[in-house]
C-alpha cells in the first residue's frame, strides 16, 4: 500500500509502497478515508520533536473497518470509525479515573512508535517501520489497536469526521473539558490555526461572552471571527496582553496558548486575571522552559496543560459528531484544502506558511 514515510527530521516525507501485516489480537485494519494535516506531525518533520524512524506519521484520521483480529468485540468490518491518537488501555489508574487521554500504556506505545504490544505491523523491505501514536494514517490503511477507534454514525461524512480525531477534539475539549469555560466569561486564544480555531468555537459553544483571538496573520483572525471570536488582536502589530487588559480590565478569565512557544505561553499567563486559568495546548519542543513571576501565584492563577482536550474519546467524539450533524459545530469551514497523498509535502508547506485553517489528505 501507499504511505508517506518519515525518515528523519528536516527532510520531506517520502510517498512510497510499504507492507502492512494482518491485525493481531485486539487489533484491526482500517481503510483510511481522510487524514488531517496537524502541526504535531510538522514538529516531527521539521525536526523540532524527535520520533523513531522510519515511521508513518498521521494521527487525525477516519475510515472504515476492513478486518478485525482475534478478540475484537467493539467493531466489525464495515463500521465507520474515528482514530484516537491515544489508545487508552482501560486498565491503568488514569483510564479508571476517567482520564484516558493520559493513559500510561498508550503514552508508552506512542513514545516507542509501536502498537500496544511493543511491535509494529508496518514493514519496508522486511524491516520494521514505526507507527505514529498507533494511528499512522498517512497511508491507505492502518492496523491499530481496538482501543484506538471510536465508532460513529455512518451518515457522518468521513472527511469531516477525521478532523474530530485531533484538532477539533483537542481544541473544543480544551475549552469545555479542561477549562470548563463558564457562560458569560472572557476567553483569549493565542494561535488560531486548526486547533486554535476549535478552542474559539469550543468557547463559543460554552457560552463565552467575549472571545479575543490572537494571531500574527490577519487571515487567521478573519477565520477566528467566523468561528466565534468577538475581538481580534494581531500580535505582530499590537501587544496582546495590553490589548486583552484594555478589553477586559484585570485580565481574561481564561487564556489558551495554541502554538507551543515559551513566549506565547507567557503571554497567555499574563493575560489572565487573578484566579483565572491559562491553558497550554501547544506542543513546545523538548527542553523548552517557561518562567512565571512567583508572586503572581498568590493571585491564585492556574497554569495547566491540556492533552487531547481532556477527552474521554468514546463519550466525547460521538457528541461532536452529533453537534456537527445538528449544525452546531463548524467542520466544513475548517477544510481549506484537500490533497492526494502525493501532495502531502505541499500540504505541510502550506501550513508552514500559514495559508490554511486545516488541510486534509483524501484517499
Ligand atoms: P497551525 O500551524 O495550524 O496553527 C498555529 C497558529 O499559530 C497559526 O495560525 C500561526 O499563524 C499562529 N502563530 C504562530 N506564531 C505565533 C505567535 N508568535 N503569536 C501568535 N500566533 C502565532 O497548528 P495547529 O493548530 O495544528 O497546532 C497548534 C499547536 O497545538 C501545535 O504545537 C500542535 O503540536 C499542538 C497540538 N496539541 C495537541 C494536544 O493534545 N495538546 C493536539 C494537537 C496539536
Ligand atoms: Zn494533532
Amino acid at each position: 500500500m501507499k504511505a508517506a514515510v518519515y525518515y528523519e527530521g528536516g527532510k520531506p516525507l517520502s510517498v512510497e509502497d510499504v507492507e502492512l501485516l494482518a491485525p493481531q489480537s485486539r487489533e484491526l485494519t482500517v481503510r483510511i478515508a481522510a487524514a488531517g494535516v496537524c502541526h504535531s506531525d510538522l514538529h516531527f518533520i521539521d525536526g523540532l520533536v524527535p520520533h523513531p524512524a522510519p515511521a508513518v506519521l498521521g494521527h487525525e484520521g477516519a475510515g472504515v473497518v476492513e478486518a478485525v483480529g482475534e478478540g475484537v468485540t467493539y467493531v466489525q468490518p464495515g463500521d465507520h470509525v474515528i482514530l484516537s491518537f491515544m489508545p487508552a488501555c482501560g486498565q491503568c489508574a488514569y483510564c479508571i479515573a476517567g482520564r484516558p487521554n493520559l493513559c500510561i500504556a498508550g503514552g508508552r506505545a506512542a513514545a516507542r512508535g509501536t502498537l500496544l504490544d511493543g511491535t509494529t505491523r508496518l514493514r519496508k523491505n522486511g524491516e520494521a517501520v514505526y507507527h505514529m501514536t498507533c494511528t499512522a494514517c498517512f497511508a491507505e490503511r492502518a492496523v491499530v489497536p481496538e482501543a484506538s477507534v471510536v465508532k460513529i454514525r455512518e451518515d457522518m461524512p468521513l472527511d469531516r469526521a477525521a478532523l474530530i480525531g485531533c484538532g477539533v477534539m483537542t481544541g473544543v475539549g480544551a475549552a469545555i473539558n479542561t477549562a470548563k469555560v463558564a457562560p458569560g466569561s472572557t476567553v483569549v486564544v493565542i494561535g488560531c490555526g486548526g486547533v486554535g480555531l476549535n478552542v474559539v468555537q469550543g468557547a463559543a459553544l460554552a457560552g463565552a461572552a467575549k472571545i479575543i483571538a490572537v494571531d500574527v496573520i490577519d487571515r487567521k483572525l478573519e477565520l477566528a471571527q467566523q468561528f466565534g471570536a468577538t475581538h481580534v488582536v494581531n500580535s505582530a502589530k499590537d501587544d496582546p496582553v495590553t490589548a486583552v487588559r484594555g478589553l477586559s480590565p484585570g485580565g481574561a478569565d481564561y487564556a489558551f496558548e495554541v502554538i507551543g512557544r515559551p513566549d506565547t505561553i507567557g503571554q497567555a499567563y499574563d493575560a489572565v486575571r487573578r484566579g483565572g486559568m491559562a491553558v497550554v495546548v501547544g506542543l513546545a519542543p523538548p527542553g523548552a522552559e517557561v518562567s512565571i513571576p512567583a508572586d503572581s501565584l498568590l493571585g491564585e492563577k492556574v497554569l495547566t496543560g491540556s492533552s487531547y482536550g481532556g477527552a474521554r474519546f468514546r463519550l466525547d467524539m460521538p457528541k461532536l459528531v452529533e453537534l456537527y450533524l445538528a449544525g452546531k459545530l463548524k467542520l466544513d469551514e475548517l477544510i481549506s484544502r484537500t490533497y492526494p497523498l502525493e501532495g502531502i509535502n505541499d500540504a505541510f508547506e502550506a501550513m508552514r506558511q500559514g495559508q490554511v485553517a486545516r488541510s486534509i489528505i483524501t484517499f
